[in-house]
């Protein structure tokens, strides 16, 4: 496998005037456009002089410009970065700074306001995507054939940031080979076929709604149902239009609370597919009573794409995350890496060609998180049953899953620590009907602090991320600790539950 735009291309539709993407009022883009939009922009990107491996960041509102954009990105060899648009100007500058982008692609908002973080329209090419609101980065295309650039599947296609447990966030550095080879295997998996309608209400800067979900549609030549975001009453109105919908878990926990979720509005499905954070077996329950569907569950991550998948004809076990898919190979291990029994709960490790190629400028952190024998470990802990289906019973890595988003408490924590009036704090996930888990902050004021939820919440929303910010405070006078002076998060899990 070389250039994945030539894997994806392989995919296509013959008859290239074959919709590629709908939208709900039934205009569409073609496979045509595809080709022809992607290959403009990867002119006008030579036309910058950008070369092969220069990064071309991304963040800005869910759009199709965004897809031919991606697709330029890979036909040309350049690493694509996209952002997800909540982040604040903090958080943005330490990305900028360490993705150091030639191009950078933004709201309106964020580009009159360039130069408060640190950036400079030159030499750095600072575009919108709209017209009218800046230098748009449609001005740059061109017209004309465009050569792909030939390069092999060890090439960086993308980066995309996690947080870590411990510092700053990491740059996971994804290859054409990681992302392509994970998409042809669940293409299979999944049985995606040029019939398959895609009900695609993802946001596009994570791997679920970039790589799987893209992927599988393009390597099928099928479509998507594009929706800028997801809206549960929409959502219904034009399921019946779609054949595979993809979710996390919220989506189908909205989809429960919504009275028009029934056998008619889901009858056209094929299957629907949850992934991005656990799926509650009442979730599966329910969605099966109601609609005669059951939910199949894939576990993945950033750093590895998509490990395991409940399969397509065979038991979907509700609780777990299934078999490891082709080509990967999957272990459970304890601290010392001493393969671990059926049903012994352990370290999941996995190795493949999915997973990632290191962290962006730190090599020293990839080796860490690489056995001796190149399995990555995951962070997560679990089991492998009789029937070889996984089960994650845990996380090693102290991490919060907010509505499919990874939160980490010591980022908060940090910040909240900082704040005039907090002597300590410890942010923990609650269950969340919602949600699933929402980020909650304990608090120990200092004292003759008053310091209150109100002012602390408004603080934290200038900083970071919306979906970052504790929807809870809780104030204490103390936090629990353990003879080794550690705060212990599982007493105060289980005192707020
Ligand atoms: C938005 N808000 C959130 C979240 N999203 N709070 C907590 N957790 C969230 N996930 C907050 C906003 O800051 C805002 O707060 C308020 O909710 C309303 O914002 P809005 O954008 O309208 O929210 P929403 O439409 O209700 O969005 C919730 C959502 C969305 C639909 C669950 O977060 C979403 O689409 N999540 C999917 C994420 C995803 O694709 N994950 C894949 C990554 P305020 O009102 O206070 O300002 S993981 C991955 O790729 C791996 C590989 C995998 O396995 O898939």
């Amino acid at each position: 496998m070389g250039n994945l735009y030539l894997t994806y291309r392989e995919g296509f539709p013959q008859d290239l005037k074959s919709p590629f993407l709908e939208y709900p009022d039934g205009s569409l883009i073609t496979y045509e456009e595809l080709e022809e939009q992607s290959s403009q922009y990867a002119n006008g990107f030579s036309d910058l002089g950008l070369q092969p491996g220069d990064r071309v960041s991304v963040q800005v509102d869910k759009s199709p410009e965004v897809i031919f954009i991606y697709l330029a990105c890979l036909r040309s060899n350049l690493i694509f970065h996209p952002l997800n648009t909540a982040y604040k100007e903090s958080e943005l500058s330490f990305f900028l700074d360490d993705a150091k982008p030639s191009v950078f692609i933004c709201q309106k908002e964020i580009y009159e306001n360039i130069s408060s973080l640190g950036l400079k329209k030159e030499p750095q090419h600072v575009f919108t995507l709209l017209p009218l609101e800046g230098e748009s980065i449609q001005s740059i295309k061109r017209k004309g054939d465009h050569e792909i650039v030939d390069c092999s599947e060890e090439h960086t296609a993308a980066l995309l940031y996690s947080s870590g447990t411990t510092g700053k966030p990491k740059g996971i550095m994804l290859t054409h080979g990681n992302i392509g080879s994970n998409a042809l295997a669940l293409k299979e998996a999944w049985n995606f076929t040029q019939e398959d309608c895609l009900l695609h209400a993802l946001p596009i800067y994570h791997v679920h709604g970039l790589f799987v979900a893209l992927g599988c549609v393009f390597l099928s030549g099928s479509r998507v149902l594009w929706m800028n975001a997801f809206d549960a009453d929409e959502v219904l109105k034009i399921l019946p239009k779609c054949s595979v919908m993809m979710g996390v878990p919220t989506y189908y926990t909205r989809l429960l609370s919504n009275p028009k979720l029934n056998n008619d509005t889901t009858a056209n499905i094929r299957v629907f597919i949850s992934g991005s954070a656990p799926l509650l077996e009442d979730t599966f329950n329910e969605f099966r009573s109601k609609t005669g569907h059951y939910i199949l569950e894939r576990y993945g991550m950033t750093e590895t794409n998509i490990i395991c998948s409940n399969p397509i004809a065979g038991k979907r076990k509700p609780g777990t995350v299934g078999l490891p898919l082709e080509g990967q190979s999957l272990r459970i291990v304890d601290d010392s890496l001493n393969n671990l029994d059926k049903d012994e709960i352990g370290n999941i490790q996995v190795k493949g060609p999915n997973v990632f190629n290191g962290y962006w400028n730190l090599p020293e952190k990839t080796k860490e998180d690489f056995s001796s024998d190149n399995f990555f470990n995951t962070g997560d802990k679990g089991f492998i049953d009789q029937d070889g289906y996984l089960t994650i019973v845990g996380r090693s890595k102290d991490m919060i899953i907010s509505g499919g988003l990874n939160v980490y408490p010591k980022e908060i924590e940090s910040l909240i620590d900082d704040l005039d009036g907090v002597g300590e704090s410890a942010v923990i996930g609650l269950k969340d009907n919602d949600l699933g888990e929402k980020v909650v902050a304990v608090v120990v004021r200092q004292d003759k602090s008053e310091i209150t939820e109100d002012e602390l919440i408004t603080t934290l929303k200038q900083d970071i991320a919306g979906f970052k910010v504790p929807k809870q405070v809780i104030f204490i006078d103390e936090l629990p600790r353990n003879a080794m002076g550690k705060v212990q998060k599982n007493v105060l899990r289980d005192n707020y539950q």
